[in-house]
This record gives C-alpha cells, structure tokens and sequence, in this order.
C-alpha cells in the first residue's frame, strides 16, 4: 500500500521478528471491516449481537485478568532515567528493547499481522499525527477502526514523509507476568505485550496521543492534555468551548455529552460534543489557544451510563459499536450493565463469560470497568466543529477529581500560573480505570499522572511556558469537584445535567458578568451566583459545598509540600511561589 521507505523497512523488521503467516493492510474500506468481524465472530473472539436492536454491534471479553490500564507496568524508555521523572516507571532503553523483542519474537506464528495505518485527528489536518500499529488482535484493528482514522487516506496523506510514530502490539500469551506498555519517547516507537485491553494496546489513545504527544508538545511549544473538549452554546447562538481534565472515570465523557437542566433547554441553551477523553492545544493564528480532539470515537466507561445520566453517550452505543466486559443478555442478544437500568436480565452471561441471572445474583454482571467503543459520528450532540482541521478557540481550562471532602464545588484561580498551581495538586480518588486498590486518594496532577511521557517537573515548566506564549489570551484556568459526600456518604451535588449550572458561572466570569468572592485558594461564586431553578438543593447545601475550609487546607498544603519534594529542583520555582503564597493566605 506504500512506497514510503522508512515504513517498509520497519514492516520488515516486524516480519522478521514475530514470524507472521500473512500480512493484511487495514485499508479502512467497510468491505474489509465486515470481513474480519465476520472472521472474529467465528473464533468467539467477537460475539454478534442483536442486529435489530443494535446493527454492527458486538460484544467481546477480555481475559479476567487483563481488565483495565496497568499502571505499574507502564514503562517510559528514556535514554536518562531523569528524564522519565519520579512519577513514571523506567527501563533503559536498549535493555528494554531486547526484553520486549523476546517476548514477541515469533509471536505471530499462525496468526495475521494486522497493519494499522492510522491518524491522531482529522486526515491532513496540521495538529494531525500519523502513527502504525501491526497487531495480531482482530478487536484491536476493529477499535482502532472507531477510535482513530485509518487506511488508505492516512498512507497517503503521509507520503515518503519518515515524521510517524511505531506501535508494536502482540497478545502473546495474555500472561500478567509479561505484561509490558512501553515508550520510547525518543524513538517515536510504543511497544504492548501480552494485553488485550483497550488503554494498553489501542496504541493511538493514551500510549500516543498522550505519552508521546506530550513529548513532542514540550519539544513543539503545543499541549496533549487528558481533557474533554465541550462548546457551550447560548441563546444568541454563541459558542464558547472549555477543555476539562479529571482522571480516568471522574467524568469526562459525562460532561462532554451534558443536556443543560430544562430551563436552560428552553431558552435555547445547548452543549456541543468535540472530544471526550483526549484534547491536543496550540496557540493559533489569532493569539489563542485551539484545541483538536485527535480521536474519532468514544472508549467509554458502561457502567453508570443510563437513559438520564447520559442520554447522548447511550444512544451513540446503538449503532456500529463493541461492548467489552458487559452483561450478554440472552434472550434478545443485546447488553446490560449496572445502572443501565432497574431491570437486570436473569438468563444471561456475566463479563467472565459464565451463566448470570441478574436478578437474584449478589455478584455483578459487567465489570466495573468495563467499556463502549462507539463511533463519535453517532453522537446526536457531536460538535459541527469535529472534523474542523484548526479545532476551537478555548476559553477556560477546567481541572477536577473526586474528593469527598476539602475541594469547593468549584473556584477559578487567581491567574494562569496559579491556576498551573492548582492543575499540579490536583487529588482524585482511584477508580476501576487501572488495576489496583479503588477509592485511595492520589495526586493527579491535571489527570495526567498515568499519562505524561517525560518528567513531570519538566510537564509543569511547560504549562507555565505556554501561559507566556499564550500572555492575556490565555484561557482562564477553574477547578471542580461533583463529587462533595455527606456524612452518610451521599453526594451533596446532583451532578450530570446539572453540572451546566457550575459551566455557566465559568462561562460568566471568562466575560466578566459574574460575580465571585476571594478566598485563600481562589475566586469562588456566592451561593446567589450559581442558579438552582429547578433544582431540589437548599441554599445552605450549596454554601456547605462551596466553603472553602482554611484548616482543611493547611492540612491539604502539608499534603502538597511533600508531595512536591518528590520533584526535587525540577519544581519549578513559579510553582514554589505559589505553595508559599496559599500558605501565607490560609494562615492570615
Ligand atoms: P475515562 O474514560 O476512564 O477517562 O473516564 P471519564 O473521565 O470519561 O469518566 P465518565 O464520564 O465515564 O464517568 C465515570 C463515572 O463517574 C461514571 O460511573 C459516572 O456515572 C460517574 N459520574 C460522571 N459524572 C458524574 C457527576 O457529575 N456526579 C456523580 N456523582 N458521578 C458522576
Ligand atoms: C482511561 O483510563 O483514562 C481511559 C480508558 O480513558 S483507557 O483507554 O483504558 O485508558
Ligand atoms: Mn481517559
């Protein structure tokens, strides 16, 4: 499919190495699409659902033990150990190499190399990269499909250009004790084996449009951030758009999808869909900053999504979608997960692939973490901006996790670099997203913990590099928290569609039309200034989630200075300033 001499003698390595007995190009044809669903449905690699009820549909199960993301062993293959950072895990890279390649050598015997050329945002856009991925995973080249752009296009679009980034992916043996996610930021080349779960072998998602892009933005002055990208569009039909960053499972693609409470529906009040997980940002033509969403698909978390929580992200799954890890129900052949609904089937098939009734087991049915690949074209509230090859002017920046207690429904920062300050303490409870303990409390620095492909001292030094590029055009930068719980540990925040009312106070004060009191950590609104019509919530609920406790937060500060030490003289001294400043202002 191409002349382009760097791709084929890398093709040649990859043949040599893992010994396939056929190549096959995805060339992105919907010819080649069903026919390799068809062949992945006679391996029982891909099960077909109800071609009534849900067209194009499948369902898949990953092994048991290869559920979710595996932090610890995801690996950033930096020449220089320092330049992985403490928050990473790092091998030498030649070691690494030669680890990686003796798993895989030979690995394809019997089995199809798959060659997946694909873009990261719309074909022939400049804020587009091109990555290939070979894998020997039908479910890996059939996500790819829906998650990137792929094919014919992309090689050409590519031309003889050497600028693409490897991805080698092979399932191996599934076993967890050879499991490895790789990087090597300086090679431009990704490396997964012995996994077959989205985060680690969908090789263009986090593996690249994250770790590695995050690489080239520092070298490149543009930003690969973990947000959500939404257009907020008023009355007049203006719309502005704000990028939001909470980790895995904190609500991204909720509020990327959001359906503004009725009031603000009837008086014209709409929200725009451009990326649910991903945003990569330059300083455009105009001084501002402009954000892409490089994905084309949503890889969303199932359980929770229902007909109220998220309306939008349910009916993208009607159509041309792969459910992974949910409920088989039995009777129609079509998925349940929990809080779908109230009405789990009972002759059904839990995400282990065993017999299921969800009406008198005590266990559940889908896991936690389990996952829709849907299309983003299927989304009824899909920006018209989604395929825009220049993105969307960004007017607030938006950081968030779920914290029970200490964080404010939401405050905006005092001004770029202090709101680079609060992006670097962000702490968030851990979720089903990656293997490990559920609900302890981390830092997460703007979500991207998991996520960034170099040292963290260095990430924070170029968000405050790109407040100077950006000067008085900057957007302004807020924090969030949906997730206050009362003593009984109920949250005090209905959340979802209601999450417009805390957009709208942001939106405001970016236009200087609302109003806010100063605290020691920020701007925070009056209880007046965020508008509950129609919403079952007192006042006083809303003052109790919105009080910013300074004992609380000296105790958080201590949190922050010990977390800090970890980064040694790689903190830069803009964000010592800013720790001294809170603590100045907490303790007056
Ligand atoms: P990743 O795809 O892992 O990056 O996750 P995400 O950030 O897109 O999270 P998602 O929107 O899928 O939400 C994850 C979980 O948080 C779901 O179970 C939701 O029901 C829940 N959730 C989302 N928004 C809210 C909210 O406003 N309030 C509450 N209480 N829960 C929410
Ligand atoms: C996340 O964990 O943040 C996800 C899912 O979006 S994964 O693709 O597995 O990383
Ligand atoms: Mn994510």
């Amino acid at each position: 499919m191409t002349n382009n001499k760097s791709v084929i003698a890398w093709l040649d390595e990859m043949k040599e190495l893992l010994c396939p007995d056929e190549v096959v190009w995805i060339d992105g044809s919907k010819e080649q699409i069903e026919k390799l669903r068809a062949e992945a449905c006679s391996t029982g690699e891909l099960i077909k659902l109800n071609q009534e009820l849900l067209p194009e549909c499948y369902l898949h199960r990953t092994a048991v033990n290869d559920v979710a993301r595996v932090e610890d062993r995801t690996f950033i293959c930096s020449r220089k150990e320092e330049d992985a950072g403490p928050t990473n895990n790092w091998k030498d890279p030649q070691e690494a190499y030669k680890m990686l390649f003796d798993i895989a050598r030979g690995s394809y015997k019997g089995k199809t190399m798959y060659v997946i050329p694909y873009s990261m945002g719309p074909v022939g856009s400049p804020l587009a990269e091109i990555g290939f991925e070979v894998t020997d995973s039908i479910y890996v080249v059939l996500n790819m499909a829906i998650m990137t752009r792929v094919g014919k296009k992309v090689v050409e679009t590519l031309g003889d250009s050497e600028n693409w980034i490897k991805g080698l992916h092979s399932r191996c043996d599934i076993d967890p004790e050879k499991r490895y996610i790789c990087h090597f930021p300086e090679d431009n080349y990704i490396i997964s084996v012995n996994s077959g779960y989205g985060g680690n072998v969908l090789l263009g998602k986090k593996c690249f449009a994250l770790r590695i892009a995050s690489y080239l933005g520092k070298n490149n002055q543009w930003m690969a951030e973990h947000m959500l990208i939404l257009g907020i569009e008023n009355p007049q039909g203006e719309i502005k758009y704000v990028a939001a960053a909470f980790p895995s499972a904190c609500g991204k693609t909720n509020l990327a999808m959001l359906i503004p409470p009725e009031g603000y529906r009837n008086k014209g009040y709409k929200v725009w869909t451009v990326g649910d997980d991903i945003a990569w940002m330059r300083k455009g033509p105009d001084g501002r900053l402009y954000a892409i969403n490089p994905e084309n698909g949503f890889f969303g978390v199932a359980p929770g999504t229902n007909k109220k929580s998220n309306p939008n992200a349910l009916a993208s799954t009607q159509k041309g979608t792969i459910f992974t890890n949910v409920v088989l129900n039995k009777d129609n052949d079509t998925v349940w997960w929990e809080g779908l609904d109230k009405n789990p089937p009972a002759n059904a098939v839990n995400w282990k692939g065993e017999p299921w009734n969800g009406q008198t087991s005590s266990e559940k049915g889908a896991h936690p973490n389990s996952r829709f690949t849907a299309p983003a074209e299927n989304c009824p509230c899909i920006s018209p901006e989604f395929n825009s090859t220049t993105g969307v002017p960004i007017s607030a920046i938006i950081f968030g996790g779920r914290r029970a207690q200490t964080t404010p429904l939401v405050y905006q920062s005092r001004d770029w670099n202090n709101g680079v300050f609060v992006g670097s303490i962000m702490a968030s409870e851990t979720t089903a997203a990656a293997t490990g303990a559920v609900g302890v409390v981390r830092r997460d620095p703007m979500a991207m913990l998991p996520f960034c492909g170099y040292h963290m001292g260095d990430y924070f030094a170029h968000w405050i590099e790109m407040g100077e590029v950006l000067g008085d055009k900057a957007p302004k930068i807020f924090n969030v928290n949906w997730f206050r719980l009362d003593d009984e540990g109920h949250f005090l925040w209905p959340g979802f569609g209601d999450n417009f009312r805390v957009l709208e106070w942001i939106i405001n004060r970016c236009e200087g039309k609302a109003d806010a009191q100063e605290t020691a950590i920020g701007y925070v609104p009056n209880a007046e200034d965020i508008n509950l019509e129609g919403l079952d919530i007192d006042i006083e609920t809303l003052k109790d989630i919105l009080y910013v406790d300074n004992e609380k937060w000296l105790k958080e500060a201590e949190g922050i200075e010990e977390f800090y030490k970890k980064f040694g003289d790689k903190l830069p001294q803009e964000l010592k300033n800013q720790l001294a400043g809170l603590k100045e202002r907490l303790s007056k």
